[in-house]
Formats: C-alpha cells, structure tokens, sequence
C-alpha cells in the first residue's frame, strides 16, 4: 500500500549524529519523490530507546565551523519531515528525549509503548541548554502554549502515561503492539484523499516551517555563538559525566 517502514538502527541509543541526520535527510528526500510512497513510519530498532535525541558529542569540544554544518543538518531533517507531504507515523518503542522527541512531534500521529519507564519531552533546560524556537513551535502545535511553556522551562520528561494525559502521544499500546497499531491507523489515514489531506496538512503548518526557513542563517549563527560558550561547554560536558555515572 505504499507505505515506509524506516527503523533507526545507531546503537546504542540513536543518537542523532551528523552523519545520522545526513542519511536521514537523503531517505525522507527519496521518499518525498516517491509517488508510489503514501506514508511513512518511524521506528526504533534498538531496545528500550527510540532516540536519544541529538548526538551530544557533535557539539561537545567542537570548532564553530563543525557546529554550524551539525545545526544545518539538524534544521534540514526537520523542515523535510515536518514539512512531508506524506502521512507520517511516529511508532515511539522506547524513550524519546530532546530531538528524539522533536522528530515524533513532526509527525501526524504518535503511538508510545505503554511503558511508565520509557519518558519523552524537550528536556533541554536540565542539560543547561535551550530548545530553539522551531523545537518550542512545533511541541506548542501538539500540546498547546500552556502546556509547552511549563514543559520548556522544566525539562520536562514525560512518562508515557503522563505524555498521553498532556496530548504529546496520540495513544499508548503495549510494546509488541506499537508497530501494528502503527500499519493499522496508516490505512486510515490514507483512506482520506491525499491532495485534499495534503492541502489541510500544509495549511496547519506552512506559518511555522517558513518561520525558520526566514531565519535559517541566524538560528544556525545563534546555536553555534550560545553552545561555543565556555559555560554552555562545561554543562554539556557535566551531563555527559552524569550519564556515564548513572551506569556505574
Ligand atoms: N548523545 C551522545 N551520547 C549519548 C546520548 C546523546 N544524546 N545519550 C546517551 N548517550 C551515550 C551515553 O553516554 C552512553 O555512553 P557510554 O556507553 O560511553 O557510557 C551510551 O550512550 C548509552 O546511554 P545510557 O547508558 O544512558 O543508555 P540507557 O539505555 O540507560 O538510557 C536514554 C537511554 C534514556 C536515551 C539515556 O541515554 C539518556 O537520557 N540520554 C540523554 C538524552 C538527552 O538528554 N539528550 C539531549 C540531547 S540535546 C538535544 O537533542 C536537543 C538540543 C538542542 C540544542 C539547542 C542549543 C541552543
């Protein structure tokens, strides 16, 4: 039925690294041309995580110029996805923080593990950090102003419970089931006609994809001077140490 099934497959937690969102791009690119292509889902082929989010050690000790080509690609699988003309399902098998959670919000519908460990929100704010504006608009477009701004400034991380309450997730079904829940709601929404969904899907969120696409240069300049500051450096390098802690 046309229909992609794409699963992320960057042991050990998907992290989003260069090289990662480069292919990314280049699939979604594909599929946008596709015409024999009507929908896409998203997937974890890793346990227990669908994405870490972004690959913390591409902005870690880093040079400018490093950081800005990391930020462009960051920007470019997100306007591709957000911007998709396909039906696109987020079936989120794991936890789901930062840009991991950016990625399941671009899409139509989410469906989570029903799974009270597996958490998913922009948590920014804990790494010292701050979700830029298109990562705000696009979480208040799922959840509403309110809602984000409590969500933002905490860092909030939702268990899937919590995240189905606020309206992050669509619906939560048990983990052997998130994939075939996944194809099942698929079909409904390609029963409806593509151009007329297509135009509606558009009309929601062409204002918030050319906010960014008037202010690509100075996003990317802005992300490269705020995460180059030593201090911004020194909290990155903390939570990393905080997560390597955690196991031991
Ligand atoms: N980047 C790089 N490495 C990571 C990341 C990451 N995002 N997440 C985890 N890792 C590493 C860990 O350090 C660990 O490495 P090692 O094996 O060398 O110790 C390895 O991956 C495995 O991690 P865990 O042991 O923590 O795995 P768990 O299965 O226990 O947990 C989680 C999985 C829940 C995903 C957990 O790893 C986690 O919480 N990770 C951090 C998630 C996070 O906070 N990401 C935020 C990234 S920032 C972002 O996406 C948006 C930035 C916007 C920038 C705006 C600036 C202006």
């Amino acid at each position: 039925m046309g229909v992609a099934v794409m699963q992320f497959q960057s042991p050990p937690v998907n992290s989003l690294s260069l090289d990662f969102l480069t292919e990314f791009s280049i699939n979604l690119e594909k599929l946008e041309l596709d015409r024999s292509c009507r929908g896409l889902i998203i997937t974890s082929a890793q346990p227990k995580v669908f994405s870490a989010g972004l690959d913390i050690l591409e902005m870690y000790k880093k040079s400018p110029e490093h950081c800005a080509e990391f930020w462009k690609a960051v920007q470019d699988a997100w306007l591709k996805l957000y911007g998709s003309t396909k039906v696109t399902i987020a079936a989120i098998n794991g936890s789901s923080p930062a840009g991991g959670c950016l990625l399941a919000m671009c899409c139509d519908y989410r469906i989570m593990a029903d799974n009270p460990r597996y958490n998913i929100g922009l948590n920014e704010t804990q790494l010292g950090i701050v979700a830029p504006f298109w990562f705000k608009d696009t979480m208040a477009n799922v959840v509403g102003h309110r809602e984000t701004e409590k969500g933002l400034q905490l860092g909030l991380l939702y268990n899937a419970p919590e995240a189905l309450k606020v309206g992050l997730v669509d619906e939560l079904v048990p983990e052997d089931k998130v994939l075939s829940t996944a194809t099942e709601t698929m079909t409904k929404w390609l029963a409806i006609p593509d151009h007329a969904r297509q135009i509606s899907k558009s009309m929601m969120r062409k204002p918030t994809v050319d906010k960014l696409l008037a202010n690509r240069e100075a996003d990317t300049a802005n992300f490269v001077s705020f995460i180059t500051k030593d201090s911004i450096q020194k909290s990155l390098g903390m939570y990393m140490e905080m997560l390597k802690k955690k196991r031991s």
